[in-house]
């Protein structure tokens, strides 16, 4: 290692996280977003490209859905409005082919999933572009969406970077099934690297279980469920779900979760490109518990 690399300089081995008084005291920049159902939120309309943190709380326990995208090159807003209205539908054929076409037609670079209990960040690099920032819950309403552009300027800063605890990947396994490759415990107040690899979106929200639900006992329920079968019993959620929203493959971003401690599963909602079908409809979910 180069006496004058900086994980050298701050007397750190390689790959480890630096402590915050390592990261000099430049600040990253922050957005605060509050969002509710009775109140469209407002946004900063320009910012310097760079980690930008998207704080987003909500003032009401609706399902609220934060996310940033941008269009991409040859494609329109329009198309990338509309791929997101199909895939939030309710239609297995509608959901599969907006799920297909948004790969092409836009990039998501997430989100949050909010949560009434607490404020939660995600953290964005967003390189010189525009992007425009929705609610998931205005799409398929008889009121328009509010789209709100955000124009990002200048020179890429990635330093500093926030800091983060675990590392979550989502992608397609070797036989075409959605899963994650995630820890089984988190700190409810922690922080962790999100990456999304192959040819799908994904997200990686938190849904509370009941007590002594397994990730067998959620197949079970989704299987019966799509099947139209007798349920094997109770649902297993005890609350919507919470956290990063969807993001496009190849991308990354850091989130930092404020949820209350106790047993969730980590899940997707991002509908199967295929059959339409909710990823944790397919397996992707795992049990795990926030201290
Ligand atoms: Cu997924």
């Amino acid at each position: 290692m180069s006496a004058a690399s900086p994980a050298a300089a701050a007397g750190a081995h390689p790959g480890q996280v630096l402590p915050s008084a390592a990261r000099g005291h430049k600040s990253i920049q922050t957005v605060d977003i509050t969002m509710s159902t009775t109140r469209q939120f407002t946004a900063p309309t320009k910012l310097h490209a760079g980690w930008i943190t998207f704080r987003v709380g909500s003032a009401d326990s609706d399902y609220h859905a934060l996310e940033v995208f941008r269009v991409n090159p040859g494609h329109t807003l329009a198309e990338v409005l509309h791929d997101l209205q199909l895939g939030l539908s309710n239609d297995l054929a509608a959901t599969a082919l907006g799920a297909r076409q948004l790969i092409h037609d836009g990039t998501l670079m997430g989100g949050v999933v909010t949560s009434p209990y607490a404020p939660q960040e995600a953290s964005l690099p967003l390189t010189r572009g525009t992007y425009y920032l929705v609610d998931f819950a205005e799409f398929n309403l008889p009121t328009p969406v509010k789209v709100h552009t955000l124009k990002v300027v200048g020179h890429m800063r990635w330093f500093p970077m926030p800091r983060f605890d675990s590392v979550i990947g989502m992608y397609m396994s070797p036989d075409g099934m959605p899963v994650f490759a995630a820890p089984t415990d988190f700190s409810a107040t922690g922080s962790f690297l999100v990456y999304g690899q192959g040819d799908e979106l994904h997200e990686a929200v938190f849904r509370p279980i009941h007590a002594g639900v397994t990730d067998q006992y959620i197949s079970d329920f989704y299987t019966a469920l799509d099947a139209g079968k007798p349920l094997p019993g109770p649902s297993p959620w005890t609350d919507i779900q919470h956290g990063f929203n969807a993001m496009s493959p190849g991308q990354f971003a850091i989130f930092h979760m404020n949820l209350p401690p106790g047993q969730y599963a980590l899940a997707c909602y991002v509908p199967s490109d295929e059959t339409g079908l909710a990823h944790a409809h397919m397996g992707m979910h795992q049990v795990v518990t926030l201290h």
